[in-house]
């Protein structure tokens, strides 16, 4: 019998439960070291943990570390039902009012470890969390992929922390009453880049796919954000709006510093900007997150489910 210590919580919506202790022990080297590790040796952990029958599809798992950067609070691991997340805004939100819950952080600024390099958060006095994520960029410009019953698509490729696609004209609404037929379509825009061979940078899969819409609330736009493993996030998902940010800049249609209010399909909204540094485009993503469950898993081998459902 094993127990694992989490705090559940959600950031717009969108699920984040953090292992506070009985996580594997991954060694104190380089997040990014320590991420494969998990990968290779522990990945029932993380099926165990986020996937039925203890979890659910859209639930992301954050695996709280020691930081191996210097001056960081915390280092975090991001999983999902079906592999890793090199970043995730919606999560790091979550973790930081996680952290705030735990008392081990204050109001102010906290540098965190990810596997994808260093990120800041500023824990603000009402409560909402600004992520200064990764440097952003688009690698691919207007890209044109031919998605079989559907015809040609076309999309931006960016970086915000994962690989995104993004569309603008797809003909669906983004309503939370279409998310079937939202999901169908951006899972077979996934499937016809990976046939066709579009990747990001050095072959990386584009894993994320990204619709866009008019908001009807105000803000600047509405997004449906499918992750892999074909959940759809319900936050306006930090990396997605990061990597949104990055193709506006390149665009020339927001400037820096300039505000962007991005909506979820859901109706949960994100307000972010971008600044350069050292010619690298900073996005920073403000939401927040409320913690809504505490306690243990357990993880009795005699169960047959015990590693989740895989
Ligand atoms: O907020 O970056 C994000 C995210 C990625 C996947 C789910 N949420």
């Amino acid at each position: 019998m094993k127990l694992i210590s989490i705090i559940d919580s959600h950031t717009g919506g969108e699920p984040t439960r953090l292992v506070t202790a009985g996580g594997p022990d991954l060694g104190n080297g380089p997040l990014a070291e320590r991420l494969a590790t998990l990968r290779r040796e522990h990945d029932r952990f993380r099926s165990a943990v986020v996937c039925e029958p203890r979890g659910s599809d859209v639930l992301v798992g954050a695996l709280l570390c020691e930081a191996h950067a210097a001056d960081c609070v915390a280092g975090v691991i991001f999983f999902n039902n079906v592999g890793y997340l090199g970043m995730c805004g919606h999560g790091t939100i979550g973790l930081v009012a996680s952290l705030a819950y735990m008392g081990r952080i204050g109001v102010g600024r906290h540098r965190i470890d990810t596997p994808v390099g260093v990120v800041e958060a500023e824990l603000h006095a009402d409560g909402s969390v600004t992520v200064d994520n990764v440097a952003s960029y688009r690698s691919q410009q207007q890209v044109s992929v031919n998605v079989p019953g559907h015809g040609a698509v076309v999309g931006d490729v960016a970086w915000g922390g994962n690989w995104f696609f993004l569309v603008a004209e797809h003909g669906l609404e983004l309503r939370v009453d279409n998310v079937e037929a939202l999901t169908a379509f951006a899972a077979r825009v996934g499937a016809a880049l990976a046939q066709a061979g579009i990747t990001g940078a050095d072959g990386a899969e584009i894993d994320h796919i990204e619709l866009f819409g008019p908001s009807r609330s105000g803000a600047d736009s509405q997004n449906f954000v499918l992750c892999p493993g074909k959940a759809y996030d319900r936050s306006p998902c930090g990396t997605g709006t990061s990597a949104k940010l990055a193709c506006l800049a390149a665009d020339g249609k927001l400037a820096e510093h300039a505000l962007w209010r991005q909506e979820s399909v859901i109706g949960s909204v994100f307000s972010a900007s971008y600044r350069y540094r050292d010619g690298q485009l900073i996005p920073s993503i403000r939401g927040q997150a409320w913690v809504n469950a505490q306690g243990q898993l357990i993880l009795d081998t005699s169960d047959p489910f015990v590693w989740g459902i895989r």
